[in-house]
């Protein structure tokens, strides 16, 4: 028996390998946190380090977070390596009584700490684990080229980036009928950053980093991976339209249309979102 053999390890890389295969990973780039349940914790409790490591502060703190367990990308790691020597490139962290500093008590066996967004990611987990009434488990970080790429075309407003990626397919209003958030250009793995995104995530469940990547979250590995991979498809599609019609559409999805979709599929629009 390995750690690897255990369900959500093997799921966790499994989504590493996944988002790589998408190509939203290049070099050491995006980062992915997974808030462990009890019963996880303590499948894995075996092969936990003799001595865990150092307590170290984050910068940022969250009461509702005191106690928990976390499995995180390593900082500097690439998501395409994860398969090939997990405990090389994650870890698993233990969030101190106070809820403000992190150890490592498995991987990283060569050295390093966890994931640079660290501090984004914490306070993401902080306020959607309130918002979902402790449903969300899953933080996910990456860099989709397509929707990168509208960050250069359309207003950086939440208005418009989820009108275009609604107008996209038509799946996109049942899968994130809330929206998307955006958060302007910013200095990427700081405190300022963290809070910027963690204020949207009170009311999305997902952030566009603008000429960054996208902030996904969810319950677990399946809704969240396919929220951002929705996501992306959509922005893919919005570009090919764009750029096949010479900058411009001949028809879209109405906003009735949209108000249809949500009667049928039982969703609720973020209703000052459509005219
Ligand atoms: O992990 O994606 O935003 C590298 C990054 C930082
Ligand atoms: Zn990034």
């Amino acid at each position: 028996m390995k750690i690897t053999d255990i369900p959500v390890m093997n799921d966790y890389i499994r989504m590493c390998a996944d988002g790589w295969d998408q190509g939203w990973h290049e070099r050491n780039g995006g980062n992915l946190t997974y808030r462990m349940r009890p019963e996880e914790v303590d499948q894995c409790r075996p092969f936990f380090k003799e001595t865990p490591g150092d307590w170290v502060d984050m910068g940022v703190q969250a009461d509702n977070l005191k106690g928990e367990y976390f499995l995180s990308t390593g900082s500097g790691k690439y998501f395409r390596n994860v398969p090939l020597a997990p405990q090389d490139n994650l870890c698993l962290l233990e969030i101190d009584g106070e809820g403000k500093r992190w150890r490592i008590v498995w991987g990283l066996e060569q050295g390093g700490r966890p994931t640079s967004e660290f501090p984004s990611h914490f306070l993401n987990h902080s306020v959607r684990k309130a918002a979902t009434k402790g449903e969300n488990r899953v933080i996910y970080h990456a860099h989709p080229a397509n929707l990168i790429a509208m960050t250069y075309l359309l207003p950086l407003t939440a208005r418009d980036f989820t009108r275009a990626l609604w107008q996209s397919a038509t799946e996109c209003p049942v899968v994130f009928p809330g929206g998307v958030g955006v958060v302007p250009w910013m200095v990427p793995g700081g405190a300022d950053i963290a809070l910027a995104t963690s204020k949207l995530m009170k009311e999305y469940d997902a952030a566009v980093w603008a000429h960054h990547g996208l902030f996904a979250s969810g319950p677990d590995f399946d809704t969240t991976f396919g929220l951002m991979h929705t996501i992306e498809k959509a922005a893919q599609i919005y570009l090919l339209a764009l750029s096949a019609g010479g900058g411009k559409l001949r028809q879209t999805i109405e906003d009735n249309d949209l108000r249809a979709i949500a009667k049928e599929f039982g969703v609720t629009l973020r209703e000052e979102f459509l005219d």
